[in-house]
């Protein structure tokens, strides 16, 4: 066998379980074509995405813009490593800046890494302008979190899965219940050595949670009250995924950094960021940090563009229009279910709970049944079926979706 010939889905994944780490239990579908807010199998099969790869293809599969911007300049100059100057990072570093309200950006690839970037980036603040003592920063994050999975990401995880056996663990990290303000006001006010307060504006790998209304806001006023960064990490919620540019912006919240990912590329290739103001940024000197492909000039051309087709094709509106329509269905088919409690989210990021214990196989099935029926999801823990499709989608549809969902589910009724 070439290794370019074509295979049939199971020829290609017997090929992942025989030759790749078993670090994923992927819905058997093999997929080889993506285009808009449809993807295709490799029998040919059309599918509507219902995961956008986790909300990193916001924009839609291969758009025209997005891998434009990426071909031609993959052809001019693909990589210099930031030992020496291109002509594309300080172009892109200026739109986004302007973009998103920042005074700097710090490019990145992955969204761990962005994460990674933003607890340094704190913990240097907090020792050289708070004056945190050397080596007794504390961050804040929530239970339940989902912030990547390197060594320190897991440290401050709760999900043994993507913890465990990977000890010892990074120090520094207080664990506080979400959308609690009152545990935040207590481990500010009894902790002087906290340097950084980090959420999720919605849990999305928890399950879609969005916060009580208000949360964001008093969580910033605390931690403008006790000088403690608020840093909001937008790798899934960011990039109009929730029906505002920001997940922060349905409180007009301002975080003092701000963690970008997956969407800041439209999907088209690996583009991560970190933003904040100068007063916080400037704690970073040559040689602190950085990445070899960090800021190269495909990411620059990618993330502009991306950029663009959010902004020029009214992606946000579109999400919080159609994430509207999207529940009020549910809503109405919930009334009569027995196998669906609720749906929630915001925008085009929302999730069911299927009416099944957590350690059930149920969503998994149903899952299954949606492919069988040309639509692809996939349960985030036990129950939680996450429903993101492109922010592309039209009203028909979506209302196409929205039918095929129910009467997938309905297959699953008493
Ligand atoms: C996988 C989860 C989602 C993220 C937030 C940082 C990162 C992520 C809020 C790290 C990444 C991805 C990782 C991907 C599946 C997906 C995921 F299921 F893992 F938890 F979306 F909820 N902050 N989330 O959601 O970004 O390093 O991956 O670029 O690991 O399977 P990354």
């Amino acid at each position: 066998m070439a290794v370019l010939d074509q295979l049939n889905s199971q020829q290609a994944i017997d090929l992942e379980n025989k030759y790749g780490a078993h670090n994923y239990h992927p819905l058997p579908v093999v997929l080889s074509r993506g285009e808009g807010v449809y993807v295709w199998d490799v029998e040919g099969k059309q599918y509507y995405d219902f995961l956008s790869a986790y909300s990193a293809v916001n924009q839609g599969h291969c758009h025209p813009k997005i891998v434009g911007a990426m071909t031609s300049q993959a052809q001019t100059l693909t990589l210099t490593s930031r030992a020496f100057y291109n002509d594309m990072l300080g172009k892109y570093e200026k739109f986004a800046c302007e973009y998103f309200g920042f005074d700097k950006l710090l490019p990145m690839n992955t969204g761990a890494e962005a994460v990674e970037t933003a607890l340094k980036l704190c913990r240097k603040w907090a020792y050289e302008v708070k004056g945190i003592e050397e080596n007794e920063a504390d961050i804040i994050v929530c239970e339940n979190n989902f912030h990547g999975r390197t060594t320190t990401i897991i440290s401050f995880s709760n999900d043994p899965v993507a913890r465990e056996h990977f000890g010892p663990y990074t120090k520094g990290f207080i664990k506080i219940p979400y959308d609690n303000v009152g545990a935040l006001e207590d481990v500010l006010k009894n902790n002087p050595n906290v340097a950084g307060f980090m959420a999720e504006p919605i849990q999305g790998e928890a399950g879609v949670y969005v916060p009580s209304e208000g949360y964001l806001t008093k969580a910033k006023d605390l931690c403008e009250k006790y000088n403690v960064l608020f840093i909001a990490d937008e790798v899934q919620t960011g990039i109009a995924r929730t029906g505002k540019l920001l997940a922060v912006d349905h409180e007009n919240v301002k975080p003092d950094v701000l963690i970008l990912g997956k969407a800041l590329s439209g999907g088209a290739y690996p583009v991560s960021a970190v933003l904040a103001n100068n007063n916080i940024m400037d704690v970073i000197k040559p040689g602190n940090h950085g990445s070899t492909f960090g800021g190269n000039p495909v990411a620059a051309a990618v993330a502009i563009a991306a950029l663009e087709v959010i902004r020029d094709e009214n992606l946000a509106e579109n999400a919080d229009k159609l994430g509207q329509l999207f529940r009020r269905e549910m809503n109405k088919y919930i009334e009569t279910s027995s196998i669906v409690n609720l749906v929630r989210g915001k925008g085009l990021l929302n999730a069911i709970v299927i009416n099944d214990d957590e350690d059930s196989d149920t969503a998994w099935n149903i899952c299954l049944a949606l492919r069988d029926n040309g639509l692809l999801a996939k349960p985030t823990h036990g129950n939680i079926i996450r429903f993101a499709p492109p922010l592309v989608m039209t009203e028909e549809q979506l209302l196409d979706c929205v039918s095929i969902i129910t009467k997938t589910l309905k297959q699953f009724e008493d």
